[in-house]
């Protein structure tokens, strides 16, 4: 289950990642260690997020195979869904600046969440603790 409170403990390849967005070091060494903390609520396939970070919180619901927006921390606009495919979350996501696709999957190992992400080749991967 996905449920819960999971604060991040480490990044693999996310600064390569980040600058595959095109997001600038300044930013980018920020982001590193951004603190993020994501609580969610699953029921069903509707879901619940609240997102904590250095940059902002925010909270958001939706619905599995259902299009959303979403707003980077940047302010780069996304647009796409989750769906489920076994025990993973997976979302696809298009840019609306420029209409490229952003990849990423949430799954849960142990007492670790790992959300991997796929951006024009460059794969990272945020790994979380269950608080
Ligand atoms: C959520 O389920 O938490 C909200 C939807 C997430 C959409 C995809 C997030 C991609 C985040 C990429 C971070 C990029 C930083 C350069």
């Amino acid at each position: 289950t996905f449920n819960g409170t999971w604060k991040i403990d480490r990044n693999d390849n996310y600064e390569k990642f980040m600058e595959q967005m095109g997001i600038n070091v300044m930013k980018r060494k920020l982001a590193a260690h951004d603190n993020l903390k994501v609580v969610i609520e699953q029921t069903g396939d509707k879901f619940h997020v609240k997102e904590g970070s250095n940059f902002r919180t925010l909270e958001l619901d939706f619905t599995l195979g259902v299009t959303f927006e979403y707003s980077l921390a940047d302010g780069t606009e996304l647009s796409g869904s989750w769906t489920m495919e076994g025990d993973m979350l997976k979302g696809i996501f298009m840019r609306k600046d420029n209409g490229k696709q952003l990849t990423t999957t949430r799954i849960v190992q142990g007492d670790e969440l790992i959300q991997s992400y796929n951006y024009e080749g460059v794969d990272a991967k945020r790994i979380f603790k269950r608080v």
